[in-house]
């Protein structure tokens, strides 16, 4: 992902240059976060999940505006303190990399007019677990995706949640407002990587366009008109939430997740995660938001 990020900065996104790169194994022009950090003037992290806030930390303590990757922590209490340092500041440094909200299909559906919204359905395939998937990570690293995406898309929060299995998994949300969000995470669908919504409002109803033809993996993975991961599905995401944050860091006002929903997917996640065991349903909450993230 780093490297994808790398050459998006350096070949695509008008405004950036690529100055400095970091990586422990890899060949990189600085092995050492912090002074890479330093260095530059904005920032991207795209390492493992548990180094995100630690990093977007030593950015803030450095007044660097920074692009971190989702999730914002590995636990909800890393992901507090960067919203924690933030507030201290007084001032948003950091946007998390929930690049979903740049993504022509979902802008696409949130600006449909179909009436108050009742149902959202979401469907979240990948074609293979990552190899560095262990423990609870489909709910930690990619159900947060449809966490974030939800929120953003209703714009109202999640209060309830309730899951059924484990691969593949459903997990019902509620929200505050009553509305209903059915979310399948399916981690090895073989045949590919295939995200899909549907928003059902009060006065109609819109759904991602997708290949009506039936999929299989019996003649192998390729040619069905579906990516093996996620990269070639949000090619446009990732490129446009590049450049909204390049524009962001040059105006001073970052879009896209604030360290606040960053914060949220994981809090919202590491409460639904006990009812992956018992099947119960989880009561969700949070603190109250902090005044810096409001609108
Ligand atoms: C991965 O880390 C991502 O962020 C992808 O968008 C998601 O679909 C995948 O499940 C995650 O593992």
């Amino acid at each position: 992902m780093g490297a994808d990020h790398a050459r998006l900065l350096r070949d695509e996104v008008r405004g950036a240059y690529l100055a400095a790169t970091c990586d422990p194994v890899r060949d990189c022009t600085h092995s050492d976060p912090l002074e890479l950090i330093h260095a530059v003037d904005a920032v991207v992290i795209a390492s493992p999940d548990a180094t995100h806030a630690g990093l977007a930390l030593a950015c803030i303590a450095a007044g660097k505006p920074v692009l971190c990757e989702k999730p914002l922590g590995a636990t909800s209490a890393e992901a507090w303190e960067v919203v924690q340092a933030e507030t201290t500041l007084g001032r948003r440094l950091v946007q998390v990399g929930y690049m979903r909200r740049f993504d022509p299909a979902y802008l696409a559906m949130k600006a449909c007019d179909i009436g108050p919204p009742a149902l959202l359905h979401n469907i979240h395939r990948n074609a293979q677990a990552p190899d560095w998937f262990t423990g609870a990570m489909p709910i930690t690293n990619s159900l947060v995706h449809e966490i974030d995406i939800s929120r953003w898309m209703l714009d109202d929060e999640i209060t309830e949640a309730r899951v059924v299995g484990q691969d593949p998994m459903l997990v019902t949300m509620r929200t505050a407002k009553g509305v209903l969000i059915s979310t399948e995470v399916f981690m090895n669908a073989a045949y590919g990587y295939h995200v899909h919504a549907e928003l059902v409002g009060r006065r109609g109803t819109v759904a991602m366009a997708q290949p009506t033809r039936i999929v299989t993996n019996r003649e192998g993975h390729h040619g069905h008109g579906y990516p093996m991961n996620w990269v070639p599905r949000f090619a446009e995401a990732y490129r446009a939430q590049m450049t909204a944050f390049v524009a962001g860091v040059a105006s001073g006002v970052l879009p896209g997740a604030t360290a606040w929903d960053g914060y949220a997917a994981t809090a919202i996640a590491e409460q639904i995660i006990p009812g992956l065991a018992s099947g119960l349903a989880q009561t969700i909450s949070l603190p109250a938001k902090p005044s810096l993230y409001e609108a």
